[in-house]
Order: structure tokens, then sequence, then C-alpha cells
């Protein structure tokens, strides 16, 4: 009983919009009465996580423990929604060997270095300029753009309820398949 289950994964900048569309998302969803659970920044490095930091290797282990842990409530039947910013191809394609590429849907919030930086929410492009925070994606490490994502989403030239619709129809023809 219940629906089908995978993972939406997003994946960009940050202060790309990764965190707000992925909210609004799970409102959606579970309006719409389906389990679902939102993994992010917030719940997983201050966490399971604290011990990596955001040298490569570190970023890499985050990224595969998460992966690890989305595909465990992805078994449990449960929609997942991760949202970091898996800035490495090699990361990516291993998550979607982990979760299985059946129930990956990769979403790329394609927002441009110079909008995040233009916006810089936190303030952390200004410190990753000053050379404050080391490794600062986009700044002083690479963030390698999705190839072959399943959606793209372009928070400069469409609304967040735009954007969501997008998604919402990627997933009820997934639901649907
Ligand atoms: C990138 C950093 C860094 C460095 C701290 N580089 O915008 P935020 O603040 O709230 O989200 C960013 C978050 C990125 O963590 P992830 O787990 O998503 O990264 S990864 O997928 O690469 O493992 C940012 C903050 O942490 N932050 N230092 N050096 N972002």
């Amino acid at each position: 009983n219940g629906h089908a289950s995978f993972a939406i994964w997003f994946t960009g900048l940050s202060g790309s919009g990764k965190s707000t569309l992925s909210n609004a998302l799970e409102r959606s969803l579970f309006d719409k009465g389906m389990r679902t659970y939102l993994l992010d920044g917030d719940n997983i490095r201050a966490g399971i996580n604290k011990d990596l930091k955001f040298t490569a290797n570190d970023r890499e282990e985050n990224l595969r423990r998460i992966a690890e842990i989305t595909k465990l409530f992805v078994d449990s039947g449960t929609i997942v929604l991760s949202a970091f910013i898996t800035p490495y191809k090699k990361s990516r394609s291993l998550i979607k060997k982990i979760v299985t590429p059946q129930n990956y849907i990769e979403v790329y919030v394609s927002t441009s270095l110079e909008e995040c930086e233009r916006r810089d929410c936190k303030g952390l492009y200004k410190k990753a300029r000053k050379g404050e925070i080391k490794n600062f994606t986009g700044i002083s490490d690479p963030y390698e753009a999705p190839e072959n994502p399943d959606i793209i989403i372009d928070t400069e030239k469409e609304t967040i309820e735009e954007s969501i619709k997008r998604i919402l129809n990627f997933v009820q023809n997934k639901l649907e398949a």
C-alpha cells in the first residue's frame, strides 16, 4: 500500500535556491498526501557528518553517507528530497549508483555564480573572496555542472511556483509510469 518512492536530489551552488525549492516542493508533496523527508546541511552536517569539513575527500564522504541514508529512507517507502551542493561529477554518479538509477531524480539548480554572489544571503561569498573561508565552491573549489540532469531550474528566469510545478509534473509522470 502507498506510493512509489524515490529520491529527488538537488545540486547547485551555495545560495542557488536548493533549500527554498526543496522546502516548497516538500510542502506540495505533503499536501498531496505523500510521505516525504528532507535531508539538508542543517540535519546532516550538524549531526551524523559533523566530523567532516569541505576538503574534496570530506565532501565525497559527506555525500556518500547522505546517499546511503537517502537509500534507506527510499527503501522505507518515503520520497526523499536531498539538497546539497554536490559539486563533483564523481560523487553524483556514485550517489546515483547507491540510490539506484531508477530511483534517482537529479535537479540542477543552475543559478549562476554571479547571481549567487550578488544575492550573498549569508555573506559567505564575501568571506570566501577575502580568503576567510577556504575551499569555497565556485570561488576556490570547483562546481562541475551536471551534464545530464533530469530537470534544470533557472531561478533567474522562472518563479518558484513555476519551478515547483515543473518538478511536480516530472514526479507525477514517474508515479504513473
Ligand atoms: C561551500 C560551504 C563551505 C565551503 C561552509 N564551500 O549556503 P549554505 O552555506 O547554507 O550551504 C553551504 C553548505 C554546503 O554544504 P553541503 O553539504 O551541501 O556541501 S557538499 O555537497 O559540497 O558536501 C554553505 C556552507 O555549507 N559552507 N563552508 N567551503 N559551502
